[in-house]
């Protein structure tokens, strides 16, 4: 078991609170002035001081009333930053916490939760506790909403607040497979976990899915790809967009993935408040499914299941069991374009050493990648520990989206975990890879 130790597990957890912590204010009152944090950059986001307050409010509901018995701290702003109280839209006009009173607030809370760790029991009994479960699901909730906020970031206008730490890719990159697919073969392989101890109710639990041979690109479809797509005249030909999808490009008026601009005879792309030339060899990003399913249906192919995406992902056929990385069982930094170390995507040919069993690249990091699948519950779905969490989603209004971004932080992340969204949202770092049924069009 990779938790063995609980007086080892708790250390690592107190070092991750701290990294989480140290990326939030890195994120909000390290580089924006109160006004920057307070403002609410589109009715798609909330105000950066809210995600800072409601980080801590959750981690006080779960950490300090939760697993330690405490008493609520300020009972009258947990209304305030329950997401299910107030839409996003609406949370400018609460009465917030100010940038100030919010740090002060989610840093008594973490004081607290430090103070209380050793006390608290990670009895297996309790599965709230066991493994350390509800404060790494408090981790996680913090990295996603620093995800969320790095969204915010790129919806902002004004002078840039954050830099690429690097100019230069991370790896040079290898042998272009941007055309390349291949073969997965038909047959049963294990999706999901039961065995994962921070994994989401969603994810759970382990079962076998028996799926049909397919095709799946080695890699994300790129932005040179998507420009031939746009130039092809894709969004101006029904045939390729499912009719929900036209009835958006009709009312939308959106012609290119958000932030994309021509100017002078070139596409460029406003990233986090430059301007650049679009990276013809870096993944599509900020594209909606709808604009996913049609490029697909133009290049012959299709989206992949949530299944064939993961199968292609984790499964060894080998050894015949999933692994919890393309790569194998434990997280390494140089497999993969996570933890926000750039804030864009690499090129198609890097992090070939990160590919899955089956040779499939970048599954994770880079883009979020939309599958055709809805929302649901696996065989066997039980919520916890909160329905509000996964399943109040379920249901055909969401589409899946997997494999994380480099915006997403490695804890927050495995080939198991499932992301969700409207098929219409595009200021989530996302793109897609095409599949394709053997003996179908391409
Ligand atoms: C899993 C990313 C869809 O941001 O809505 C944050 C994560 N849940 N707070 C979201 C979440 C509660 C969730 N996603
Ligand atoms: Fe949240």
């Amino acid at each position: 078991a990779p938790f063995a130790d609980e007086a080892a597990l708790k250390e690592l957890i107190a070092d991750e609170l701290g990294v989480v912590r140290d990326r939030s204010f890195g994120l909000t009152t390290d580089v924006l002035a109160e006004d920057d944090l307070t403002a609410q950059v589109s009715p798609l986001m909330s105000p950066l001081v809210w995600d800072l307050a409601h980080v801590g409010n959750y981690e006080e509901l779960w950490l300090l009333r939760q697993a330690s018995g405490q008493d609520a701290m300020r009972p009258e702003i947990d209304d305030l930053y329950d997401a299910f109280e107030h839409p996003r839209a609406e949370r400018p006009t609460l009465p917030l916490l100010s940038p100030d009173e919010a740090r002060t607030y989610i840093g008594t809370v973490r004081s607290k939760v430090l103070d209380s760790l050793s006390s608290v029991r990670f009895d297996t009994a309790n599965p709230l506790t066991s493994g350390g479960f509800v404060y790494g699901m408090v981790v996680q909730h913090e990295h996603m909403h620093d995800e969320t906020m790095l969204a915010t970031h790129q919806l902002r206008r004004g002078s840039p607040a954050l830099l690429d730490p690097r100019a230069e890719p991370l790896q040079k990159p290898g042998r272009g497979s941007g055309g390349d697919e291949v073969l997965i073969e038909a047959g049963p392989f294990q999706m999901g976990t039961s065995d994962d101890p921070w994994a989401y109710d969603n994810e759970r639990p382990v079962h076998i899915v028996d799926l049909p041979a397919y095709y799946i690109d080695v890699e994300p479809v790129t932005n040179a790809s998507y420009i031939a797509f746009i130039e092809a005249g894709g969004y101006d030909d029904p045939r390729w967009w499912d009719p929900a999808g036209w009835e958006w490009r009709n009312s939308s008026g959106k012609r290119a993935p958000a932030f994309w601009e021509r100017e002078g005879g070139q596409w460029v792309r406003r990233r986090f408040g430059r301007t650049e030339p679009v990276p013809p060899g870096q993944p599509v990003q900020h594209v909606c499914w709808y604009e996913a399913d049609a490029y697909a249906r133009w290049a012959g192919k299709r989206l992949p299941t949530e299944a064939e995406w993961e199968k292609a992902a984790r499964w060894d056929p080998d050894t015949e069991r999933s692994r919890r990385f393309p790569w194998g069982d434990v997280y390494e930094e140089a497999r993969a374009n996570l933890g926000q170390r750039t804030l864009h995507p690499s090129e198609t040919g890097s992090y070939a050493s990160g590919a899955s069993a089956y040779g499939v690249r970048r599954l994770l990091g880079d883009v979020w990648e939309w599958t055709s699948s809805d929302f649901h519950g696996y065989p066997g779905f039980r919520s916890f520990p909160y329905k509000e969490y996964s399943e109040v989603f379920f249901g055909p209004d969401y589409k899946v989206l997997r494999g994380g971004s480099w915006a997403t932080h490695p804890l927050a992340i495995r080939g198991s975990f499932r992301n969700w969204d409207y098929p219409i949202r595009r200021q989530i770092f996302s793109g897609f890879r095409c599949a394709r049924t053997p003996g179908e069009a391409c």
